[in-house]
């Protein structure tokens, strides 16, 4: 019996101490009207997060409890879904609505509340009413509980968010509006944005041999974008907060919905390099239209010459290099012991960009019938995330997600 308690005492104790470490991260999220100016448009009024476009960013650790108070005063209905989020307990906070919740209304507020045990990585959080997520969404980063110091490789010298997205010349609630009346669908967007758009150095300008993790986010509503940056290389480490078996790549294809880690040394001569995200399409030329512009960002080193000159420009693939988008996803491995090496179903490739269907790690051939009945789908989709993170952006299947609490889109 003593010997049972001195086993248990340390155990007690570590719970209790990890208990005591774990916060309350609280913030306020006004809805509201913002205007804005974008393509050299216009200012045309868009729903977004405290007068931000991408919202502000959460930052919690393990463990933690995320509140979020939402005040809604934009005109729309509105409710939030945070993205990958196991809401453990916690189904009503999962937000997709008329599945978990009822929107609330304008003039209305709601708070969510959702704890992040045994969860840790790059998410974001977004809208899931009508198409407002096009304009409200922003990153949502669980560090570990030991901070920077913990992750399974070496501590970057800083983290970036990098944070794509779709704009529309137009109102988007109009555009959903309209394509439920004519039963067309609305068409592509105009273009593709890198956080605020707004063409300017990250944030401040990178260091020489500096190393940063790049916390990449495609919050764009229907394209998977390649993300290269002008003479540099990454190193993937994790993708939908999941750590991955590291892996070198100077490109990385991202789906929407689907979030890359990539560790960047800034190893290249100091000077000025663009940043640049472009559409990938296997559906051409019978998939839906998509926007064939790309999305750039200055990348600037500290002490760099004085220049008038443009930056260097990355040479982006073909939009249907596949062959390239494999290369990026193929590779991507749990990493760990006990995290799943091979799918045991196919999921169906259900991206209107995306055409060809995965069997584990193997891309089917065109014809190939790999789907299965829907509870394997569901199942099998779980467990690709952490195999080769899906790129697709399911959303609100809502009567697993409300019986388990698990999510079950990437
Ligand atoms: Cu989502």
């Amino acid at each position: 019996m003593v010997r049972s308690w001195s086993l248990l005492l340390p155990l007690a104790l570590a719970l209790v101490a990890s208990a005591a470490h774990a916060a309350i991260v609280e913030h306020t999220f006004n809805v509201g009207n913002l205007s804005i100016s974008q393509l050299c448009q216009p200012n045309r009024i868009i729903t977004a997060v405290n007068g931000q476009l991408p919202g502000p960013t959460i930052r919690a650790r393990e463990g933690d409890t995320v509140v979020v108070h939402l005040v809604n005063e934009s005109p729309y209905s509105m409710t939030i879904h945070w993205h990958g989020i196991f809401q453990r307990g916690s189904q009503w906070a999962d937000g997709p609505a008329m599945v978990t919740q009822c929107p609330f209304q304008p003039g209305g507020n709601y708070t969510y509340s959702f704890n992040v045990t045994g969860q840790e990585g790059t998410l974001w959080w977004h809208a899931h009413f009508s198409f407002l997520r096009a304009t409200v969404y922003g990153a949502l980063i669980i560090l570990p509980r030991g901070g920077a110091k913990a992750y399974p490789f070496a501590k970057p010298d800083k983290e970036e968010v990098i944070m794509f997205g779709e704009w529309w010349n137009a109102n988007v609630f109009d555009l959903q509006q309209m394509a439920l009346l004519t039963g067309i669908p609305a068409g592509p967007a105009d273009a593709y944005t890198i956080n605020d758009n707004s063409m300017r150095n990250l944030c401040e300008p990178i260091r020489k041999n500096e190393t940063y993790l790049l916390r990449i986010i495609n919050a764009a509503l229907n394209t998977p974008l390649f993300f290269k940056v002008a003479n540099h290389s990454f190193t993937v480490v994790a993708a939908d907060a999941c750590y991955t078996t590291p892996y070198k790549t100077d490109v990385v294809v991202v789906g929407p919905g689907q979030t890359v880690d990539a560790l960047m040394v800034a190893d290249a001569a100091v000077g000025r390099y663009y940043m640049a995200a472009s559409p990938y399409d296997s559906g051409i030329p019978s998939g839906p239209p998509f926007s064939k512009t790309n999305a750039t960002a200055v990348l600037e080193y500290a002490g760099g010459p004085n220049t008038t000159l443009p930056p260097a420009l990355p040479q982006l693939p073909q939009f249907n290099d596949t062959d390239t988008a494999d290369r990026t996803w193929v590779p991507l491995q749990p990493h760990g012991a006990g995290a799943p090496r091979q799918a045991d179903r196919a999921t169906r490739g259900g991206h209107p960009h995306v055409r060809h269907r995965w069997d584990g790690r193997r891309r089917l051939p065109a014809g190939a019938d790999a789907v299965q009945p829907e509870p394997h789908h569901v199942r099998v989709e779980h467990e690709q995330r952490v195999l080769r993170a899906a790129e697709e952006h399911l959303h609100a299947r809502g009567p697993l997600q409300q019986r388990d609490g698990r999510r079950v889109h990437p």
